[in-house]
């Protein structure tokens, strides 16, 4: 009889997933694109809400009904343990990103109660979920500079003491220290990536520089006269989050896990900022900018400059944006966006127009309506 031999299966190599929480966000926009563009199928958990909350991943969204899609969201929320149980049990992910986060520290002197229970107690049902499920992904921590507060260092690296300032501090210093504690006790792969401030087009619009370019721009286009901000001494070390999100991933890529700063070692004040953001438009931000006190926080962080060379003689990452590239390109996106709000109103008629003369009392109306208590 000829028998043919039975051949043993060839394994295919298995597509990795990842799971994103905050996917929604900044950062996870980001980081979702880049993992997507390595292959990855990528899961993103999203809490629900009364509106679109997706306008940063529209573009990556694939209807769920595609024959395979490689971008998938589900709906769970840091605050609800059951959710996050079901979905690491059904997804399975090789990787984790725990960037969901109450991540405002003026709101969060407001919400102490929430931004603990999200971005600090979140992480550990993250954590938990983990080990009940028996799987065993490399989980990525969203660290932040915001740790080491009133600094104890300068510049402020991976052995920097923290001393946070605010209620979102202190929650993200609980949640660095759990992702610590998990990692020693469970022998999990378990990464805090302390990053930064990092800003982007998508930046959300209530933090200083979305808050500062978007004004620039719109001073410029006539539809907004001055712009309310706090305190304008504090420095901060601002990189661009699309370099940001590979530093994420590179973490987990490595051997060993660890955890690592991710900074671009050079400090501006939130005056620098305006000067080049307002210089972009051809404006002096002089005549424009108000201090409004509402917008001062109980405890400030006067200083952040970070030192990744950690990150960078371990697997070779550094910045790649400057600060003033990364601001001419937020007040440029913001220009662009906001003269395509202007045309959708129907205010302004043609390209030839005058944008500062035409409707500018109805549009201020119109448009400024949701930003003038922006924090
Ligand atoms: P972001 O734009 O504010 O995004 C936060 C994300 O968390 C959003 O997708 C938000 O969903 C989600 N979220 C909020 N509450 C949630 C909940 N209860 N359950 C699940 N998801 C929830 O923040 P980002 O700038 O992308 O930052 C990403 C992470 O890095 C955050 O943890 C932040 O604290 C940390 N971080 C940021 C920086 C920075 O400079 N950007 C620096 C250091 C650390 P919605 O869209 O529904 O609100
Ligand atoms: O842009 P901010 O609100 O960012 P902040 O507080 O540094 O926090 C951001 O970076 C952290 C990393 O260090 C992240 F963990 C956190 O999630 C978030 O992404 O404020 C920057 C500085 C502050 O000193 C603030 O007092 O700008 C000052 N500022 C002055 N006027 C203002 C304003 N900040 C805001 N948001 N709005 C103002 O009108």
């Amino acid at each position: 009889m000829n028998r043919r031999k039975k051949q043993p299966k060839k394994e295919l190599p298995r597509e990795r997933v990842a799971l994103i929480t905050g996917i929604t966000g900044q950062d996870g926009s980001y980081l979702a694109e880049f993992l997507l563009k390595k292959g990855y199928r990528v899961y993103g958990l999203m809490r629900r809400s009364s509106s679109f909350n997706t306008g940063r991943i529209n573009h990556l969204y694939q209807d769920p009904h595609d024959l395979d899609p490689r971008l998938e969201l589900v709906y769970g929320d840091l605050n609800d343990a059951s959710s996050l149980n079901k979905i690491l049990r059904s997804i399975q992910p090789d990787e984790i990103y725990n960037l969901g986060a109450q991540s405002h520290v003026r709101v969060s002197f407001d919400i102490p109660e929430y931004t603990a229970e999200i971005t600090g107690v979140g992480t550990l049902r993250l954590l938990e979920a983990i080990r009940d499920s028996g799987i065993q992904p490399k989980f990525y921590q969203a660290s932040s500079s915001e740790m080491f507060g009133k600094v104890q260092a300068i510049p402020q690296n991976e052995t920097t003491p923290f001393y946070p300032r605010s209620p979102y501090g202190v929650a993200k210093v609980y949640s660095y220290w759990i992702t610590v504690n998990y990692r020693e006790s469970y022998n999990m792969f378990a990464c805090n990536g302390i990053l930064f401030n990092h800003e982007s087009p998508r930046r959300g619009e209530t933090f200083v520089s979305r808050k500062i370019t978007k004004a620039a721009a719109r001073i410029k286009l006539g539809i907004q006269q001055e712009l309310f901000l706090g305190n304008l001494e504090a420095r901060r070390d601002w990189g661009f989050a699309g370099d940001y999100v590979e530093a994420m991933w590179l973490m987990l890529q490595q051997d060993k896990p660890n955890d690592y700063v991710i900074a671009t070692g050079r400090q501006y004040s939130i005056k620098d900022l305006l000067a080049i953001a307002f210089g972009e438009v051809g404006l002096d931000w002089n005549d424009y900018v108000r201090i409004d006190p509402r917008y001062y926080r109980p405890a400030e962080v006067d200083l952040l400059v970070g030192d990744s060379s950690k990150a960078y003689s371990q697997f070779g990452w550094k910045p790649r944006m400057s600060f003033q590239e990364l601001i001419r390109m937020m007040v440029q996106a913001d220009l662009t966006e906001e003269t395509q709000r202007l045309y959708g109103t129907g205010y302004v008629m043609s390209e030839d127009e005058n944008l500062s003369m035409y409707g500018q009392d109805k549009l201020v109306e119109v448009v400024d309506a949701g930003l003038r208590n922006s924090f």
